[in-house]
């Protein structure tokens, strides 16, 4: 039940339902029923307070989706809905004449970018970005925006297409459990909480005829992996999903191949109690069989899994004497890691326990025992070296199976689930807001996630692992081809802590770059209450995310913002047959012409011209107005601002002017229709 409502916390549910009915009724002055507001910019006033009644009355009716102008706000049920996402109702938004006069949904920004994309006028790269803070439903969102588009973008006519489009499709979606079972952990915020950035490319063929058969492939991009993790959890916490799987999943043989007998204690398998995702061993297997990872290659990888977790039980002891290195205190751990990541024994050891430095003009190599606490450490490093190599090297692999060849994609719609931040390099105040409340969120972010990886490597770990006689970790960590030294230098070096930070930065501004050449989308995710609870819509903690997002302030920028914005060519490329529609009078004769003093064919004569016929264009939009029979009289005109490059205006005016021409065409159609009857 609802957990507390406007300030009201719950003592009797039916006290509760009949004080906020009376609050709605108040609010509403007793017209349309608060839950029905579909779009946020038609509550009034705009405040925080009035949003989240809106959004808590919708709540409390099932109602998860509201639209906030440019942006689409996403309630987290915390609860099985199949009916709002089945495929039948993807295939009637994808169907719809105007998918956005139908209720609010992550299929209508689905469909619209999937028109986007494939416009037969302009073409436009999309890109969705969904934020919210953990545990709000981004991941969720984003997987189920994938299923959309394997649906809807899956109507083959023939049999040939239906298996190369299934066959595509398929493994796109089979990325997920691949990359969720090595890349998500349970958190204290989320059970299934996303460890790394995704920012997914779904590669389309707008130039297919017939149009079937749109999706030829993917790209995947990950952000920064907290590999942390591997080696150190909060107690409250969880190492990834995979291990837990494997723990739970192996077969009897299997698990005396990796050592896993049942039962087995791991110090990096904190709260093994069990959750929905470790169940799902057999999915991973699957999923990654579909990728191309074959029965032989998993095994490799879940050997080298159980390598490390066998690895993070050895645990050291101080020798007493300072010349002398630290004893393992258990030397099974030791050699069951050794064994199963393929590595000699002895330098494993070594390599933990001793550094080796190069000092001195002579560059002599000194070798120093390592107290207690830096072989954890280097023991820590050496996992999360393993572990990241691995995730990438599955990203790579993953990509490899979904990516097209570049000539049989055109366009493409890039899905962002990260946290949410924006900044383009010409930022709008729409950034500028949105930005502003992101800045929190991504301090925590950036201090958190980069904190945790300064990444840096003793030499002699990346050594010791090219030493591994397992195939997998040949490949994950090849030779030198240049046996130079690479004993670490004397003091403590900056370089890896600022090959991180650049990289993050490098990859970070390569995506923006990407996001700034497309047309974004925004869904907002908001969490209702931090339990993960049904029916539970906790105020102030609500009230704390729209203001972290600045909603309030997008919604007053969308209400009164042109979501339209066309290139001037394009414009007039699609509308100048309404100047038969309208004509305009004829041009003042002494009114300077448009191109008068740019010689002819210039840029700036064709600039003028564009722009001439342009405004011929906009001056029909009243006589339009007029003609559309629920016109009243009096209407303002539709709203339509001309830029410097591009015309932008709202939905009602797009609507307006492509009725105008629908007419246009019509007349032309009769007009053949009679000439071919007068002909014959
Ligand atoms: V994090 O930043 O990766 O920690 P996300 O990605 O925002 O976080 P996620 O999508 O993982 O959150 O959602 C959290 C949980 O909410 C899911 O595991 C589901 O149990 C639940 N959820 C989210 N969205 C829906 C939904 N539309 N319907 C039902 C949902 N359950
Ligand atoms: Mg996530």
């Amino acid at each position: 039940m609802l957990q507390q409502v406007n300030g009201h916390s719950s003592g009797s549910d039916a006290q509760g339902r009949e004080s906020l009915r009376e609050d709605l009724q108040e609010f509403l002055g007793g017209e349309v029923p608060l839950h029905q507001l579909d779009d946020l910019t038609k509550v009034n006033p705009v405040t925080l307070e009035t949003v989240l009644r809106c959004l808590q009355a919708r709540y409390t009716a099932d109602t998860f989706y509201t639209n906030a102008g440019c942006t689409l706000v996403a309630l987290n049920p915390f609860k099985p809905v199949p009916q709002l996402y089945s495929p039948e109702l993807m295939r009637e938004y994808h169907a719809a004449p105007q998918p956005q006069k139908l209720k609010p949904h992550i299929f209508t920004v689905g469909e619209q970018t999937y028109r986007n994309v494939r416009s037969l006028i302009e073409p436009v790269n999309q890109s969705i970005v969904v934020s919210g803070e953990s545990g709000a439903g981004k991941t969720w969102t984003s997987r189920c925006l994938m299923k959309f588009y394997a649906v809807v973008a899956a109507s083959p006519t023939s049999w040939e297409s239906h298996k190369i489009a299934e066959r595509i499709e398929q493994r796109i979606l089979n990325s997920n459990p691949v990359m969720e079972a090595f890349g998500n952990a349970c958190t204290l915020r989320n059970n299934n909480s996303s460890r790394f950035g995704k920012f997914i490319q779904l590669q389309l063929n707008s130039l297919l005829v017939p149009r079937d058969h749109q999706m030829t492939g993917a790209a995947i991009q990950t952000y920064l992996l907290e590999k942390t993790r591997v080696a150190c959890q909060d107690s409250t916490e969880r190492n990834f999903h995979i291990f837990y799987q494997i723990c739970k999943g192996a077969s009897a043989d299997e698990r005396l191949q990796w050592h896993l007998p049942e039962g087995a204690a791991f110090s990096w398998l904190p709260n093994p109690e069990r959750t929905l995702e470790e169940d799902c061993f057999e999915v991973t297997r699957e999923a990654m069989l579909h990728l191309g990872i074959d029965a032989p290659t998993q095994n490799n990888i879940f050997q080298a899994l159980a390598g490390l977790l066998h690895l993070g039980n050895i645990r050291f002891a101080d020798s007493g004497d300072e010349a002398q290195p630290c004893r393992p205190m258990d030397d099974g751990a030791v050699r069951t890691s050794a064994l199963l990541l393929r590595l000699p024994e002895d330098p494993l050891l070594e390599t933990l326990r001793i550094r080796t430095i190069r000092a001195g003009r002579q560059q002599q190599v000194f070798r120093k025992p390592c107290s207690q606490a830096e072989c954890d450490t280097r023991r820590d490093c050496l996992a999360k070296l393993v572990y990241a190599r691995l995730f990438d090297w599955l990203v790579s692999v993953i990509n490899s199976s979904v990516c097209a060849d570049p000539a049989s994609w055109t366009t493409f719609i890039g899905l962002l689930d990260v946290y949410g931040f924006e900044s383009f390099p010409h930022n709008s105040l729409e950034q500028l807001c949105i930005n502003y409340a992101n800045e929190k969120l991504q301090q925590h972010f950036v201090a958190h996630y980069l904190r945790a990886q300064q990444d840096p490597i003793p030499p002699e770990l990346t050594r010791l692992l090219q030493q591994s006689q397992d195939t997998l970790l040949k490949v994950l960590f090849p030779a030198d081809p240049e046996e130079k030294s690479q004993e670490e230098p004397s003091g403590q070096s900056r370089a890896p802590v600022l090959t991180v930070v650049s990289k993050f930065k490098a990859s970070l501004e390569q995506l923006l770059q990407v996001l700034q050449a497309t047309t974004p989308h925004y869904i907002r995710c908001i969490k209702p209450n931090s339990q993960g609870r049904a029916q539970a819509l906790h105020r102030e903690e609500v009230l704390n995310q729209l203001e972290a997002c600045g909603l309030v302030e997008t919604i007053h920028i969308s209400a009164a913002g042109f979501p339209i914005r066309v290139s001037h060519r394009t414009f007039v490329e699609r509308y100048a047959s309404l100047r038969r529609l309208h004509p305009r009078a004829p041009p003042d004769p002494h009114s300077p012409s448009p191109d008068e003093g740019h010689s002819e064919g210039s840029p700036h004569a064709e600039q003028a011209t564009l722009r001439a016929l342009l405004q011929d264009i906009l001056h029909t939009l009243p006589a339009l107005e007029a003609a559309t029979p629920a016109a009243p009289a009096g209407a303002t005109p539709a709203p339509v601002h001309c830029g410097r490059t591009k015309v932008f205006m709202t939905d009602a005016t797009l609507e307006l002017l492509e009725r105008g021409r629908a007419q246009v065409l019509e007349q032309c159609a009769r007009c053949i229709q009679a000439g071919w009857r007068r002909h014959r």
